[in-house]
């Protein structure tokens, strides 16, 4: 029975579709969920999204042994978690870091990302729809054998 990809968001990803839409949107989590599904085909997603730095932390904890392939969106905690970072450190698989936005033309904050060292790929700026794009490259180094 193959694994599922796992796919962690952060804090205030509770609110795409209200938030910010100018820069996130009006795609609501609901709908991300819905594109990341269909993209995962049979293998199957475990979704979720938490505001706390400690539930995502114990979250990339069950993903270490329970996925095949995770795509993380840490939102803000990317920036200055060393505690989400150092679970990172721990995963085994392919992992992609996605943020909605290009965080790199944003505000000089978001500019620095913790995670990026730690992951196989990062995507930003894509907008929602590339999460699902996300999960199909997942799919794919998964296929390649990258596991
Ligand atoms: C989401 C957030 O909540 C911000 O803190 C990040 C990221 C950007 C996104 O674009 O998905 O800086």
């Amino acid at each position: 029975m193959s694994k599922p990809i796992h796919v962690l968001n952060g804090p205030n990803l509770n609110r795409l579709g209200k938030r910010e839409p100018e820069i996130y949107g009006k795609t609501t989590l609901a709908e991300v969920e819905r594109l990341c599904e269909e993209a995962a085909g049979p293998r199957g997603i475990v979704f979720r999204q938490t505001n706390s730095e400690s539930q995502l932390i114990d979250w990339i904890h069950e993903a270490i042994d329970g996925s095949a392939a995770l795509l993380i969106n840490p939102a803000a905690f990317t920036f200055y978690s060393m505690a989400v970072m150092d679970a990172l450190k721990m995963y085994p698989h392919p992992m992609i870091e996605f943020h909605i936005s290009n965080v790199h033309k944003r505000e000089k904050m978001y500019h620095q990302s913790l995670v990026s060292p730690v992951a196989t790929a990062v995507m930003a700026g894509t907008g929602a729809r590339g999460y699902a794009h996300a999960i199909r490259i997942l799919r794919e180094m998964l296929e390649d054998g990258r596991d």
